[in-house]
């Protein structure tokens, strides 16, 4: 199967630029380029699903460039709620040092960045160069200019279209980029750029988008409770990670390994029958787990992330090191306490039980389990002694509720 079929298949084709885009995308030889804003210190899943576009037409042979908007960055792509907020040149440098790396790290390709043609630009030569190729009309017939317009937009995210319109023309003429790649929120953006090129020096450029990954309820993609899965280990464990594709939903999951897996038709139609006939076996999920975070952090972090996964569902965790807990127990209630504690005292501390009386109940009950030990006795005593790493322990009560003690 060419590559435009592949891309159609996995629902990776949204906007086209002109019909002749599909014989182009299986002929290969374009070089394109997709870019993304340092408005954080990490990518997270959503770019991953958008950026793994590099690797599939790399694999077709086409030249990808990623491009890490350092000058982009300081102005800020106009959202549809609300203008943004300023962040400092210092904050911008420091997030594209990030983005630059992860995205080198994880794809391996070239990273540009569009502060190098900005930063020696000046206001008039901005105008004429660019300014006198943009029609205001035709500004603010763009889908979210219109949609910004009774909330109010500044001039500076007004002129963002021009900026990356700009950067297509730029790579075009400086590094022969044909074609560019994003999101389908980019599609504005993209086409200004087309027609930037167009009338500047007569060339046609191409693009296509991705429709944006959702959830069942239409909702984005790529949140668990509240929180970005991010690309950085530090900042969402291989464990976290697992937890959220594992608890993907039904319905979405096959969804999800054509967006976010290399693995074949034929892979992704076998985990859809099980998906289908046995639902509860999760073969899906855990394929999506393992194709992802393999990809990402590699086997070993792939195996431990799966290895934590088991010990936390057998309620098995004495074997848990300190960073394990650590990264494990993050959203679970937790409670600083500076002394050693009765467990009865421990208990309604973290607000494992309501009272010393609820407390006792659970302990003679036999629900009680501190750090994977189930504890009768009224005595015992939770110390720093016994908490992982001399910091942390985790208390269980009846099957799954967990709670934290930091002992500080
Ligand atoms: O020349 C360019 C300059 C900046 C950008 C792209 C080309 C970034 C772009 N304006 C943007 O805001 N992208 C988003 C980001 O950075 O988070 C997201 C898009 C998404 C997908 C992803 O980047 O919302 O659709 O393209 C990679």
């Amino acid at each position: 199967m060419d590559i435009y079929e592949d891309l159609k298949w996995r629902g990776l084709i949204k906007d086209v630029s002109s019909p002749e885009l599909k014989d182009k995308l299986n002929k290969g030889g374009m070089t394109f380029y997709i870019g993304t804003d340092p408005t954080g210190d990490s990518l997270h899943i959503g770019h991953f699903s958008s950026f793994l576009i590099s690797k599939r037409l790399a694999a077709a042979g086409h030249h990808p460039i990623l491009l890490v908007g350092g000058g982009t960055g300081l102005i800020g792509d106009p959202k549809p709620s609300a203008e943004r907020p300023m962040i400092t040149y210092e904050q911008v440098q420091h997030n594209y040092e990030c983005l630059k790396k992860q995205a080198e790290d994880i794809f391996g390709f070239k990273v540009v960045n569009n502060y190098d043609w900005y930063k020696d630009m000046n206001f008039i030569d901005y105008l004429r160069d660019y300014g006198k190729y943009f029609n205001v009309g035709y500004m603010l017939n763009k889908d979210i200019i219109r949609r910004r317009l009774d909330e109010g937009i500044t001039y500076a995210e007004f002129s963002y279209m021009i900026l990356q319109a700009m950067d297509f023309y730029v790579l075009h003429r400086d590094h022969g980029v044909d074609m560019q790649v994003a999101g389908q929120d980019q599609w504005g953006n993209i086409t200004a750029g087309i027609e930037l090129t167009r009338r500047k020096c007569g060339d046609e450029l191409y693009a296509f988008t991705m429709p944006l990954l959702t959830k069942s309820d239409g909702t984005k993609f790529g949140k668990s409770e509240g929180k970005a899965i991010w690309l950085d280990r530090e900042k969402t464990s291989p464990y976290e990670m697992y937890q959220f594709f594992i608890n993907s939903e039904d319905d979405k999951v096959i969804d999800y390994l054509k967006f976010l897996t290399f693995l074949s038709h034929d892979e992704i139609e076998q985990l859809a029958e099980s998906n289908r006939v046995a639902p509860h076996k999760r073969e899906a999920h855990k394929a999506l787990a393992r194709e992802v975070i393999t990809f990402l952090h590699g086997e070993e972090a792939y195996q431990e992330a799966l290895d934590v996964s088991q010990m936390l569902f057998s309620g098995n965790i004495r074997d848990l090191t300190y960073e394990q807990v650590k990264s494990c127990f993050s959203n679970v209630p937790s409670v600083d306490v500076t002394e050693d504690m009765m467990i009865l005292n421990a208990l309604v501390t973290c607000g494992a039980a309501k009272s010393n009386r609820e407390a006792r109940e659970f302990v003679k009950n036999g629900s009680v389990m501190v750090n994977g030990e189930k504890v009768k006795d009224e005595k015992f005593v939770v110390s720093a002694e016994h908490a992982y790493g001399n910091k942390v322990t985790v208390i269980r009560r009846g099957k799954k509720k967990y709670f934290v003690i930091n002992h500080k």
